[in-house]
């Protein structure tokens, strides 16, 4: 049986994650494409020297030509600059789309069947590039967000209530970020709503209300910690498990930035909600009944997103 081929375009703090963690999970052999130059390949050769250590078989390149990821069954994109001092909203959506332009005409060039996972920001408008410049499916094209803002909010419901994080599950819906939408209704600890716990003395409104702000601000706070760059263990960690979904047809219920068809109300967007992944794809989205505040936000967190793509539109004709 062929081995599976992880592709991931842009090697840099979650690229570099994401091959490790990849290639320790033996999820498949790994390419590392950058543009910068040797960085790739420094990076895919590290690795490999944890082989022996380690026992994986993986094999890791890097390289900056596109023909290396003829095949991928999946692909993970992280490809883009960050935002630096000085430079407007615009100015990194401008560069960014560009990214992905070259990135969507790679893919479509040398891996039009692969299951396509996109985490560069601003995230919910990227991806939606990202799908219309590839000309992929958009069941096959979907954006890393919900995971990582839900384990922030699970990593903290689990240290307010002392339980473990295992035990621990939560739902988010909206764009990444500010305009998050943690519904605690469905957040549970083994199954006990966060609204039950709260009756139970367990915490209080207050202080939920407190962990929902900080999962919002989550990537944020990481930044001021680091100084330089932004989060990405868990980030890398969280792509992780989507692709595993799709590369293992586990069919998982993850929160994930999909391509919506009427679903909430919505049509033609890429917005965060719970889907199912299974080898074919975003195989499913979930559509439940929102309670009036939750709908109140998700509009706020879906307006946000058309604002996006509107300043991308206006960048970007074609699209
Ligand atoms: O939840 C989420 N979606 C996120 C998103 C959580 C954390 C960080 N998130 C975003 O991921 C972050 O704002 C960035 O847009 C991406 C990647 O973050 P990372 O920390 O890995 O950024 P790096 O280290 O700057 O890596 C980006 C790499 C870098 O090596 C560049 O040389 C490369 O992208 N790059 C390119 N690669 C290929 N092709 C092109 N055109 C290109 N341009 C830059």
């Amino acid at each position: 049986m062929a081995r599976k081929k992880i592709a991931l375009i842009g090697a840099g703090m979650i690229g570099g994650t994401l091959a490790h963690l990849a290639a320790m999970r033996e999820m498949g052999d790994v390419v590392l494409f950058d543009i910068a130059e040797g960085m790739p390949a420094g990076k895919a050769l590290d690795i490999s020297q944890a082989a022996p250590v380690d026992g994986f078989d993986s094999t890791l390149k890097g390289t900056s030509d596109y023909a290396d990821i003829a095949g991928a069954d999946v692909i993970i994109v992280t490809a883009g600059v960050p935002r630096k001092a000085g430079m407007s909203r615009d100015d990194l959506l401008g560069i960014n789309l560009k990214v992905m332009g070259a990135v969507g005409a790679g893919i479509k060039a040398h891996a039009p069947d692969a299951f396509v996972i996109c985490i560069t920001n601003p995230l919910d408008a990227m991806v939606w590039a990202l799908r219309e410049y590839s000309g992929l499916p958009p069941h096959m094209v979907v954006g890393m967000a919900g995971v990582l803002d839900s384990a922030r909010f699970r990593r903290f419901l689990a240290d307010e209530f002392d339980v473990s994080v295992e035990d621990v599950t939560a739902f988010v819906l909206g764009g990444h970020g500010d305009t998050m939408v943690p519904v605690i209704e469905y957040s549970t600890v083994a199954g006990i709503p966060v609204p039950d716990l709260i009756k139970m003395g367990w915490s209080t409104q207050e202080k939920i209300d407190a962990i929902v702000d900080r999962t919002r601000k989550g990537g944020g706070e990481i930044v001021g910690l680091l100084g330089n760059g932004s989060a990405f263990y868990a980030p890398a960690t969280s792509a992780i498990m989507m692709a595993e979904s799709f590369l293992k047809d586990k069919k998982r219920v993850l929160p994930a930035a999909a391509n919506l068809t009427g679903q909430y109300g919505v049509d033609d967007l890429y917005v965060g909600v719970p889907v199912v992944i299974g080898e074919n794809g975003v195989e499913r989205i979930v559509e439940i009944a929102l309670n009036d505040q939750a709908k109140a936000n998700f509009q706020t967190s879906v307006d946000a997103v058309k604002e996006l793509l509107d300043a991308c539109r206006k960048i970007d004709a074609k699209l």
